[in-house]
């Protein structure tokens, strides 16, 4: 297939474009390295320095033989991608091409409008792209679980059926996004699904939990090749920052009480969703919405599981609940459904003791390299 994937320098994005170049598909990626100014601006940089993507491109081609074509651009700018969908006709999009720090959004006004306007014109664009150049190309977009909250009842798989004075109808499941970057979110699945009911374009939106990890196939060929690893409080999620508070010898930093609960995923099976949903795509006319992630954890659990993974192989762990800088319930039901994908053949990667240790290992290779001052939280919500 042909894939274009938005977003390409990305945690996900570029890992993704050596997964489905290896797959056999025909990848281009499109990034302006919004992200990396924004990490220079805060001082948020990544622990391993990533080489730009051309080079990463030359170098996978080098040790794989796989070619990924790689365009600079902004996608805000309809020119941009109206131009590369028309000169490449894709079969699918993977729209990752979004401001992703929640933190970041609530940092103040011009972060907010910054976020805001790249995340919902980028996906604008995309659409509109698609509707006029490639209609049956499918839209695989990376959405997000934190469009629902933290509901009191099941979350459901995109859709509800309700029941109201003896009538029913099945509509999107409500949303209750606790930052503004999850808001963006919840207004481009607004907008999918206008675009979709309306002139019958094919999008699937991943609802995707936090994800964790450095290692994949791809980024295993050459230690330059490996996805940007954020333990900052801006792009750091956290589980990887987790890993790197316990190497650097800093207590782990529960927001409050821990009892937020997410549906986490590794990064591997963050690349096996793509594919699955890119491989086996969207009937037109519908918005198939999956749950991806494949375990639940609270942050209290997240952290007992590392400090004793961690001190297992030696470092000395702690855990220090500090104020929570967000507006968040610290504790609440979270039981959200999650079988799409698996019915897709979805194989998890579950965050097992092993996996845990591999991280750690990986971290402490990279010690020399933390920043502590990026890891104490520098934004709060109020
Ligand atoms: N948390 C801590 N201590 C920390 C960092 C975070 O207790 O040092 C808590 C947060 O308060 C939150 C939970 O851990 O309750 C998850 O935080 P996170 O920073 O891992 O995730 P979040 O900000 O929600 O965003 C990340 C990605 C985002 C993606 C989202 C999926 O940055 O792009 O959409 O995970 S989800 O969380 O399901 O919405």
């Amino acid at each position: 297939m042909r894939v274009l994937i938005l977003g390409g320098d990305g945690y996900l994005g570029w890992p993704t474009a050596m997964d489905l170049s290896s797959a056999g598909h025909d990848v281009v990626v499109v990034d302006n390295y919004l992200r990396r100014r924004i990490a220079e601006a805060t001082d948020s940089d990544a622990l391993m320095v990533a080489p730009s993507l051309s080079e990463r491109a030359q170098i996978f081609k080098g040790v794989s033989g796989h070619e990924i074509d790689v365009r600079i651009g902004d996608l805000s700018d309809s020119d941009i991608i109206f131009g590369i969908v028309r000169a490449f006709m894709p079969d699918t999009i993977v729209h990752y091409a979004e401001q992703p720090s929640a933190p970041y959004s609530m940092r103040g006004f011009s972060e907010a409008r910054e976020t805001f306007q790249n995340n919902l014109d980028v996906t604008f664009n995309c659409i509109w792209a698609v509707k006029e150049l490639a209609p049956d190309c499918q839209i695989v977009k990376l959405g997000t679980m934190g469009e629902y909250g933290t509901p009191d009842i099941d979350i459901e798989e995109g859709w509800i059926d309700i029941e109201h004075k003896g009538r029913k109808d099945r509509f999107l499941y409500p949303r209750a996004a606790g930052s503004l970057y999850h808001t963006t979110k919840v207004l481009d699945t607004d907008l999918l699904w206008f675009y979709v009911r309306t002139y019958g374009i094919r999008v699937t939106d991943l609802m995707q939990g936090p994800v964790y990890g450095i290692s994949t196939e791809g980024a295993d060929l050459d230690e330059k090749l490996c996805p940007n690893f954020h333990y900052d409080d801006i792009f750091g999620t956290l589980v990887n920052r987790f890993l790197v508070q316990a190497v650097a010898g800093i207590p782990l930093t529960v927001y409050g009480q821990g009892g937020q609960t997410r549906g986490y995923l590794n990064l591997r099976d963050t690349l096996q969703c793509v594919r699955l949903a890119t491989e086996n795509p969207a009937d037109a006319g519908e918005l198939r919405i999956f749950n991806q992630l494949t375990e639940t954890f609270c942050v209290n659990e997240v952290a007992d599981r590392i400090k004793a993974v961690g001190d297992s192989i030696g470092l000395d762990v702690s855990i220090q609940p500090i104020q929570n800088p967000r507006k968040e319930k610290e504790e609440h039901y979270y039981n959200p459904v999650h079988s799409g994908l698996i019915d897709l053949g979805l194989e998890p990667t579950y965050m097992t003791d092993d996996v845990i240790a591999a991280m750690l290992e990986r971290v402490i290779s990279n010690k020399e390299r933390i920043v502590t001052r990026r890891i104490m939280p520098r934004v709060r919500w109020n």
